[in-house]
């Protein structure tokens, strides 16, 4: 089996920073070493495969990227980025891990849909993935199925207070569903908005002409988020189930979640970087059509408002647990453009999955969260979070050989659409919605279980390197 040893760097964890040299057996860290030790007095140098230089820069576990939407069908067409290409695009930004979410349709069985899931990815990935459960019909049947859930390695599932007609649960659905979550202890994700007041609100929008893509944040007001988050904790405290609330945008829903963490209930929340940088006013507010680019749900929110700088800071005091992307990309061409004349029917999206690490460290550059908070929220938290931790999540021995060099002298242009020149993005996606962002940091190296996927801006890997993970329960409940 092929030995690597990565020499020279800083590796970076949760906890704290050291020079160390790690070495990797075929696919596992087997030891993470003082530099220039010896192993049984023989130089490890000489004795390894492989030997790659870090000096200068950070060694990282892998990037866990908890919520994406392969393939997934929305709004009369789906997701742009198939689980090939996906997947490739989030190594090339040093994510070697993705959680997606296996649809059960409604009408639909929850095994079928987990098993159609299991189709699309199966031998088409260039990382390791696991999925959690969106149950999009919630009935005697598919709570029962849930009890089976954890067998199959899926020990989370996501339910939407919104999109009636779609995936939608109401609260008598949220309930039988909670009841199960504690009982079990599959971690309940939410989506936490109130539906059936935003479906209003997009009639009345409509009705009065307004149609532009920005209407679509006016409609999704901070007030249905708030409240949707509050309901779902109630519930949540009221059965005693694990709650996760995904892609939390408003101010207000983070100091709900803030509330129940101070109150001893098991309930975390996620980010998404378009949250934390990206606004209601600049970009679903651009002029003509260009705001479709950014719709996405929970929307961007006003920046005049202070929903991104709070984010950051509930970022940095653990009021909020972890960062994710919710990638979900679509093309102007032919998907968002569904909506021309209608915001309703925009496919909601953004495309990140490339992005998420460059994007977080730019936070370490700009002083809003530290280097060992940026692995923590992108990688470590994730992986415990949903029941990777000491496979994923951490360079230690015994865990995989997922890990970034990560060049903090580097830079990196990200998110520039197609042109003359090619891509500089590798989503498959006909524009970006972080065009012009500059990263002062750069994704060098990225070993996924052992193997250099990307190298000195190559991509080393292949479709089919990517094996399905089987998640334990969260490690974040006593
Ligand atoms: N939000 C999105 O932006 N896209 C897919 C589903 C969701 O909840
Ligand atoms: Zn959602
Ligand atoms: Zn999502
Ligand atoms: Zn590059």
């Amino acid at each position: 089996m092929m030995k690597t040893l990565i020499q020279n760097g800083t590796v970076v964890s949760a906890t704290g920073r050291v020079p160390a040299d790690v070495l990797i057996d075929g696919e596992i860290i087997v030891a993470v070493l003082a530099p220039g030790s010896t192993l049984l007095g023989n130089d490890l140098a000489a004795s390894v495969d492989r030997v790659i230089d870090a000096t200068g820069r950070y060694v990282i576990p892998g990037g866990v990227d908890a919520h994406t939407h392969m393939q997934l069908p929305f709004g009369g067409t789906a997701a742009s980025d198939t689980f090939e290409t996906g997947t490739r695009a989030a190594a090339w930004g040093g994510t070697t891990t993705i959680v997606d979410f296996a649809v059960q349709s409604y009408g639909q069985r929850v095994f079928d849909g987990l098993a159609a899931w299991h189709e699309k990815a199966a031998g088409n990935c260039a990382i390791d993935y696991g999925f959690h459960q969106i149950i999009g019909d919630l009935n005697d049947d598919s709570l029962q199925a849930m009890d089976g859930l954890l067998d199959e390695g899926i020990s989370s599932f996501k339910l939407f207070m919104a999109y009636p007609g779609v995936f939608y649960s109401d609260d008598a659905q949220v309930l039988r569903a909670m009841q199960k979550s504690a009982e079990t202890g599959l971690m309940t994700m939410m989506h936490a908005e109130n539906g059936p007041a935003i479906d209003v609100l997009v009639k009345q929008l409509l009705a009065a002409g307004k149609t532009d893509p920005y209407y679509h944040g006016v409609a999704r007001a901070w007030q249905l988020e708030e409240e949707a988050t509050h309901r779902a904790i109630m519930l949540a405290d009221l059965t005693g189930a694990p709650l996760y609330v995904v892609h939390v945008s408003a101010k207000q829903a983070v100091e709900q979640i803030a509330t129940a963490r101070d109150h001893g209930q098991n309930v975390f929340g996620e980010t998404c970087p378009q949250y934390l940088y990206l606004s209601l006013e600049e970009n679903l507010g651009a002029p003509g059509f260009e705001g479709a680019k950014w719709v996405c749900s929970t929307p961007l929110r006003s920046r005049a408002e202070g929903h991104q700088d709070h984010l950051w800071q509930s970022l940095r005091t653990n009021d909020i647990q972890m960062v994710s992307t919710d990638h979900c990309p679509f093309c102007m061409k032919g998907q968002k453009e569904l909506g021309l004349g209608d915001f309703s029917k925009i496919p909601n999206g953004i495309g990140s999955v490339e992005h998420r690490l460059d994007l977080l460290y730019q936070g370490v550059v700009n002083g809003r969260i530290t280097l060992e908070r940026w692995v923590e929220i992108t990688s470590t938290t994730p992986a415990r979070m949903f029941g990777l931790y000491g496979r994923k999540g951490v360079i230690q021995p015994g865990a995989d050989g997922d890990i970034v060099i990560y060049n903090p002298n580097g830079h990196t242009s990200i998110g520039m659409p197609v042109n003359g020149n090619g891509k500089t993005h590798h989503m498959n996606m006909d524009h970006s919605a972080w065009e012009g962002y500059e990263i002062d940091g750069h994704v060098d190296t990225v070993l996924s279980r052992g193997k250099v996927v990307i190298d000195d801006d190559s991509y080393l890997g292949a479709k089919g390197d990517g094996r399905f993970v089987k998640r334990g329960l969260s490690q974040y409940l006593v």
